[in-house]
C-alpha cells in the first residue's frame, strides 16, 4: 500500500497558520552549509552537558542526518546525548592539550597518563578528522577569572555572584562562586542572562552571595573583588541581543525534550523577551516547554527534509510520517 507522505504545506493549509519565518532563526538553527561527515565509531572531544566545565573523550554513537549521538568513553550510555555536527561544544581529538584545557579521559585511565594516539590504538579506533569540525574565531571582551552577575539557570528567579571559569573563542563557562559545577553554562556576550557588577543594586533587586559567604545580606562587591584579587568584567563587554521576533502559532521543527532522538512538528504558544512556549503538535499542553528563542534544538520549517532527518508529524494525522522525500 503506497501511503502519501506528511506535508508541512498541506498542513499549513489545513491549519490556517504559518511557519515562523527562516529569518527569526539563529545561523545554528539553520541547515549547516555543509553535509556532515562524522560516523559512527569516531573519536572527539567535548562538553560533558552535565558537567559544563568538563571536556571528555567522545564516541560517535549514531548520526541521524546532521545530528550525532555522542557518548562519553567509559560511562554509562544514558550519559549519551544529542548534538548538531557544527556545534561549538566539540573539538578534534588533540584539542584540549593544544588548548590548555584538562581532558577528563575514560573512566579507568589516569588524568595525567592519557595518550590520544595510544588510546585510538588500544581500542582499534579513529579520530574524527579535523576537517569535519566547525571553525569558530571570533573573541569576546571577557576573559578567565572577571567578576559578574549572572541568573542561575537552574533557579532562574536568582542573580547570583559569578565569575567566567573558561573562555573559548566567543563563548564564556559562567560559574557560580563557591558553587559546583553543575549550575555552570556556556554563553556568549550578547546573553540576556548575564549582567555587570553593580547592576542588581541599580535594579534595586537582591544579589545571591557566594556560597558560605559570611554576610551574605551585606555582600559588598568592592570588599570581595579586593579580597579575591579579582577584576569586574567591564560592562562595555555585555552586548545584549535584541528580543526575538516569534510569535504565537507559528509553527517549527523542535527537537522532543523528553526523547532528543526525535523531531517533532511544534507551535509556538507563548513568548517572552527571550523565551518561546514550544507545543509539540498533537500532544497535550503538559508537555509544552519553554525554551530560549536560540536554542539550537529549533529548527524551521523543512530543516529535517534538508538534513535528512525524520520529522515527527502530529500524532494521528492521517498520513505516514515523512522519510525527508
Ligand atoms: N535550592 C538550591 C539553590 C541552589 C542555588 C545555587 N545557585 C546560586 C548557583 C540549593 O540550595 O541547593
Amino acid at each position: 500500500v503506497k501511503r502519501r507522505s506528511w506535508s508541512w504545506q498541506q498542513y499549513l493549509n489545513e491549519q490556517k497558520t504559518e511557519a515562523a519565518p527562516l529569518s527569526l532563526f539563529t545561523q545554528s538553527q539553520c541547515v549547516p552549509s555543509r553535509r556532515t561527515g562524522f560516523k559512527v565509531g569516531m573519536k572527539l572531544e567535548g562538553v560533558d552537558p552535565l558537567h559544563p566545565s568538563m571536556f571528555c573523550v567522545l564516541t560517535v554513537a549514531e548520526v541521524i542526518g546532521c545530528r550525532l549521538r555522542l557518548h562519553i568513553d567509559g560511562y554509562s550510555e544514558c550519559y549519551d546525548f544529542w548534538v548538531n555536527s557544527d556545534s561549538a561544544d566539540i573539538r578534534q581529538t588533540g584539542w584540549c592539550k593544544d588548548n590548555n584545557h584538562k581532558l577528563h579521559p575514560p573512566k579507568g585511565h589516569s588524568e595525567t597518563a592519557f595518550d590520544w594516539q595510544h588510546y585510538l590504538q588500544s581500542t582499534g579506533s579513529h579520530a574524527a578528522p579535523a576537517t569535519l569540525f566547525t571553525c569558530r574565531t571570533a573573541s569576546c571582551g571577557f576573559s578567565v577569572g572577571m567578576k559578574l552577575e549572572a541568573v542561575d539557570r537552574k533557579n532562574p528567579g536568582l542573580v547570583c555572584v559569578a565569575s567566567v571559569a573558561d573562555v573559548i573563542d566567543d563563548h564564556f563557562l559562567v560559574h557560580f562562586d563557591n558553587w559546583d559545577d553543575t549550575y555552570d553554562y556556556w554563553c556568549d556576550s550578547r546573553s540576556p542572562y548575564i549582567h555587570p557588577v553593580g547592576w542588581c543594586e541599580k535594579q534595586g533587586r537582591p544579589l545571591t552571595a557566594p556560597q558560605g559567604h559570611p554576610n551574605p545580606e551585606n555582600f559588598l562587591w568592592e570588599e570581595y573583588l579586593q579580597q579575591t584579587g579579582s577584576t569586574a568584567a567591564p560592562s562595555s563587554a555585555f552586548t545584549l541581543r535584541a528580543p526575538h521576533g516569534f510569535q504565537v502559532n507559528q509553527k517549527l521543527e523542535a527537537v522532543d525534550r523528553k526523547n532528543p532522538m526525535l523531531i517533532r512538528v511544534a507551535t509556538i504558544t507563548d513568548t517572552e523577551d527571550y523565551r518561546v512556549k514550544v507545543h509539540y503538535d498533537g500532544w497535550s499542553q503538559q508537555f509544552d516547554v519553554w525554551s530560549d528563542s536560540d536554542l539550537w534544538d529549533l529548527h524551521p520549517m523543512g530543516w529535517c527534509q534538508r538534513t535528512g532527518h525524520p520529522l515527527e508529524p502530529p500524532p494521528g494525522s492521517p498520513m505516514s510520517p515523512s522519510q525527508g522525500v
